[in-house]
């Protein structure tokens, strides 16, 4: 699964929270590819190599949990990602079929 996916880092490695000046909204094209969500930033294409920085951007989903952010109203369509090392990610979804989607997708791989 691929597509625009706009990031907010909430919590580092062990929960930690994640400081001011990191905490901001971020626009990268996702794709999920077995148990690694990759975000590129600027434009996708398929035979592009992955930058350093794509690289660090990089998600590990194995043992993870993708949920709706019920109590986050400030943007419609989030949902959480907490990994399995605890960090917490929230990720803005175009529109709530796709945002259903990915929460499917990255709970039952
Ligand atoms: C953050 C940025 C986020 C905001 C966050 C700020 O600043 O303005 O948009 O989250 O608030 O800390 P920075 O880019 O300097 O990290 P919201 O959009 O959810 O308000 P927060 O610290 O309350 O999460």
């Amino acid at each position: 699964k691929n597509g625009f996916l706009i990031r907010k880092v909430h919590a580092d490695c062990d929960g930690k929270r994640t400081p001011r000046g990191k905490r901001g909204w971020k626009t990268f094209y996702a794709v999920l590819k077995g148990l690694i969500l990759y975000l590129q930033k600027g434009e996708y294409r398929p035979d592009k190599q992955l930058s350093e920085e794509d690289l660090k951007n990089a998600v590990s989903i194995h043992h993870s949990l993708a949920m709706r952010a019920m109590d986050y109203s400030k943007r419609p369509n989030v949902f959480y990602l907490r990994t399995a090392d605890w960090r917490v990610y929230l990720f803005q979804a175009p529109n709530a079929e796709q945002m259903q989607s990915w929460i499917t997708r990255i709970n039952t791989v």
